[in-house]
């Protein structure tokens, strides 16, 4: 039957012993990172995972199955096959109900995690509002999705390619929980800090599962929970040529008439471009980091928060 969902052994046993899994999605390595490297990556993230005592779910459509946890074949499609399609939530059930091969994004990823009761979930930078968003009414189904999601998220705040403010306050709107790990300032994705301040802090990985574990028995858990996670400042993109590649980015994609969804990863690739890798190296840094804290956030939830 289309849309039933396969769950990894590996996966299977642990979400039934109850010991630490975190969900990774594949979007970021079909569209987000460019061939032939993203499958290398994708195998380093899910090694970043184990090495933290995790089992690692990468979320994606295979031949039309849904699967959570990937083995290297499943891997090797959404990194290199040409039909692999990015899904939205709203697009899960045709890409399976047609068989074909769909990446999944950070809303179609927590949504499916979710519902198999995988609580932490780690990407690079979540979707928002855009620029134009004024006249496009381009705003990312991750918010919508993380709003009405039982999952907490490790991010390096939303891509810097998005209208931060606007979605700072879209978050707050839809009741997403949003804490810095080990800052105060909110990451600008590329860059450590986006120039805007967040509310909540939290130093320890204990600190996020005890959050989850309260947010559970208050009921706000049905909403997704982000932790923050800042690129160390060696390791950003120049603020400088960030703002370059920005500003030449958004007026490229304006000149190509990029629409809807094929906007972010038109950007993305621009910025790896323009900027001779250095955004790929950092934007590759981020997703390990990411992976790493989400791991020890799920591990100390599993010894009980
Ligand atoms: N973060 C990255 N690279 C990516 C993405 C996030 O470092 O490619 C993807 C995620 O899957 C995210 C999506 O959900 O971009 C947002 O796309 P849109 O703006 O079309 O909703
Ligand atoms: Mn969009």
């Amino acid at each position: 039957m289309a849309g039933r969902i396969r769950i990894d052994p590996e996966v299977d046993e642990a979400l039934r012993g109850g010991r630490p899994v975190v969900a990774l999605e594949s979007t970021i390595i079909s569209h987000g990172l460019p061939r032939p490297d993203n499958l290398d990556v994708a195998r380093r993230i899910e090694a970043v995972v184990r090495e933290q005592g995790a089992v690692p779910a990468t979320i994606a459509v295979v031949a039309g199955e849904v699967r959570v946890g990937l083995d290297d074949s499943a891997l090797a499609v959404v990194a290199g096959a040409d039909d692999v399609v990015k899904v939205s939530v709203r697009d899960v059930a045709t890409i399976a109900a047609r068989g074909g091969n769909g990446a999944t994004t950070v809303a179609s990823t927590a949504h499916l995690a979710a519902l198999v009761r995988i609580d932490v979930f780690a990407t690079g930078g979540l979707g928002g509002v855009h620029r134009e968003a004024r006249t496009t009414w381009d705003e990312s189904a991750d918010l919508q999705t993380l709003s009405n999601t039982a999952i907490t998220v490790v991010c390096a705040g939303v891509k810097s390619i998005l209208d931060v403010p606007a979605t700072l306050e879209r978050l707050e709107t839809l009741n997403v929980g949003l804490v810095g790990f080990g800052t105060d300032r909110f990451p600008g994705f590329y860059l450590t800090d986006s120039g805007y301040g967040l509310d909540w802090r939290v130093d320890t990985p204990e600190e996020v599962a005890e959050l989850m574990a309260a947010r559970a028995a208050l009921g706000t858990d049905r909403h997704g929970l982000i932790v923050a996670n800042p690129l160390p400042i060696a390791e950003q993109v120049d603020p400088a040529l960030h703002d370059e590649v920005l500003a030449s980015g958004l007026a490229a994609a304006t000149a190509a008439g990029v629409r809807g969804k094929d906007v972010t990863p038109f950007l993305l690739a621009h910025f790896h471009e323009a900027t001779g890798g250095d955004s790929l190296r950092a934007n590759i840094a981020i997703i390990l980091r990411n992976a790493e804290l989400a791991a020890r956030i799920a591990v100390a939830r599993a010894a009980g928060g």
